[in-house]
């Protein structure tokens, strides 16, 4: 085992006695909320790309964070320096004691020559890992393969003009799903970043819609193939790097994986600045997917307002999270899913316990935001106001519009020979409002 990369022991959960070192305000696993454990409700996992593949670059400067395995020590042995990481990385996930982690293969092991090299280096890494995942109880809450930073992913990976590039990602693709397979992960991620376009006018979009489904099928079939029972996920962004992506937001996709039958395969990975990024709000992108069935798993960050880029920060608002939380809850909870912190620090936190630190904030967040959520729940006003709102639909009226014999003209008629006269009724929004804030303010 290697010297510690970071200063700090274990964070100690809020419900122990105050101590030394770090302690959560609000999270403690074993606390009950609603009947279930804290860390069951919320499945936090950290994602290894941000916190230890990125050296803190950004498009005007280089990488200000302290990353000893990057750079010069990866380009001397890549595989040393992969190793080096991936203590670092279950470093972090006891110090936080976190039971989940998420990867990109390239994030775990570096590309070869070819790609059987490559799939070489991934699952010597994977052997590495599922040992620490033995020792230290980490689980795998997804993987995925990086289809979106080598030139060659430029046009797309599924949607490439060039099928050679096509079969690629399936090699890809095949390679990390039965490593994720191997390792007990409980989901497969697919973020399709470059599938999309930046012109107009180079770009067959049916043509490249239906490379798409393909892609999507041979994943689905090879996840049966080998016996994979995680959950396949598919991860909506509307832009960013590309001027348009096709998995533009829960409902695009919902609507793309119907009309090519798949919609049984997949499920999402709703993304909180990506949501905002779609110019909807991650509450309206979770309620989407938790209303039609498609609720997989969550990104956990934010976005500023005020640039309105991919800034993949750290989740710290209880506002926004309570909300969410409360349609999970509503919809049964995450299933095989999580909340994975797909957030980066600030270039200029280059303290190595900066990652820490950021980390603890974002799960204190979430753990309160859980609480009030459940309370949301127990308090029933919001449910109750709601399934008032639409009474009528139950009653006769209601049941004559989906009576399967109904016709535009039976109802027509029945509402000109009734003559009834309906008064519009308050939507009772800032009422709704106060009481989420009378929640927040003293749920316990
Ligand atoms: C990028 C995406 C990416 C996916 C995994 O914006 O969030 O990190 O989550 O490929
Ligand atoms: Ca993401
Ligand atoms: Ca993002």
């Amino acid at each position: 085992m290697s010297e510690p990369f970071f200063g700090t022991g274990p964070v100690r959960p809020a419900g122990d006695e105050p101590g030394e070192g770090l302690q959560y305000e609000v999270y403690d696993p074993d606390a009950l909320v609603g009947g279930t454990r804290m860390e069951d409700h919320l499945r936090l996992a950290v994602c290894y790309w941000h916190s230890f593949c990125s050296p803190g670059a950004d498009v005007f400067g280089s990488g200000t964070w302290d990353r000893p395995w990057l750079g010069e020590a990866a380009a001397a042995d890549p595989m040393a320096a992969a190793e080096a990481e991936l203590d670092a990385a279950f470093e972090l996930f006891t110090i936080l004691g976190t039971p989940f982690y998420c990867f990109h293969d390239l994030d775990l092991a570096p590309a070869g020559d070819s790609l059987r090299e490559s799939r070489a280096n991934l699952e010597a890494m994977a052997d590495q890992a599922g040992a620490k995942m033995d020792e230290t109880g980490v689980r795998l809450l997804w993987g995925t393969a990086n289809l979106f930073g080598h030139p060659r992913y430029a046009a797309g990976a599924a949607t490439n003009p060039d099928p050679d590039v096509f079969t690629h990602a399936a090699a890809q693709v095949r390679a990390v799903l039965e490593v994720t397979h191997r390792l007990g992960g409980e989901n497969y991620v697919l973020w399709g970043g470059r599938e999309g376009y930046d012109t107009l006018l180079n770009t067959d979009l049916r043509r490249e819609g239906e490379q798409l489904a393909r892609f999507l099928s041979l994943v689905a079939e090879h996840k049966h193939a080998i016996g994979f029972t995680g959950t396949l996920l598919i991860e909506p962004k509307p832009h960013e790097p590309t001027k348009h992506q096709y998995d533009h937001d829960a409902a695009a996709i919902h609507g793309f994986l119907d009309r090519h039958g798949l919609v049984d395969e997949f499920k999402l990975n709703i993304e909180a600045n990506h949501a905002t990024l779609s110019g909807h709000s991650f509450h309206h992108e979770v309620a989407y997917a938790v209303g039609h069935g498609l609720l997989g798993s969550i990104d956990a960050n934010r976005g500023d307002p005020q640039n309105g880029w991919d800034t993949d920060q750290f989740p710290n608002s209880v506002e926004e999270l309570s909300l969410v939380l409360y349609e999970i809850l509503r919809g049964g909870g995450l299933g095989t899913g999580g909340f994975n912190f797909d957030a980066h620090l600030r270039r200029q936190s280059i303290d190595r316990d900066d990652l820490v630190h950021a980390h603890v904030g974002a799960i204190d967040t979430l753990a309160r935001a859980l609480i009030v959520a459940q309370a949301l729940v127990d308090d029933g006003t919001l449910a109750s106001t709601r399934a008032e709102r639409y009474a009528g639909w139950e009653g006769p009226t209601g049941q004559a519009i989906f009576d399967p014999s109904a016709t535009l003209a039976s109802l027509a008629d029945e509402a000109e020979s009734a003559d009834r006269r309906p008064q519009p009724v308050s939507g009772r929004q800032e009422r709704l409002e106060n009481e989420v804030n009378r929640v927040l303010w003293t749920a316990r």
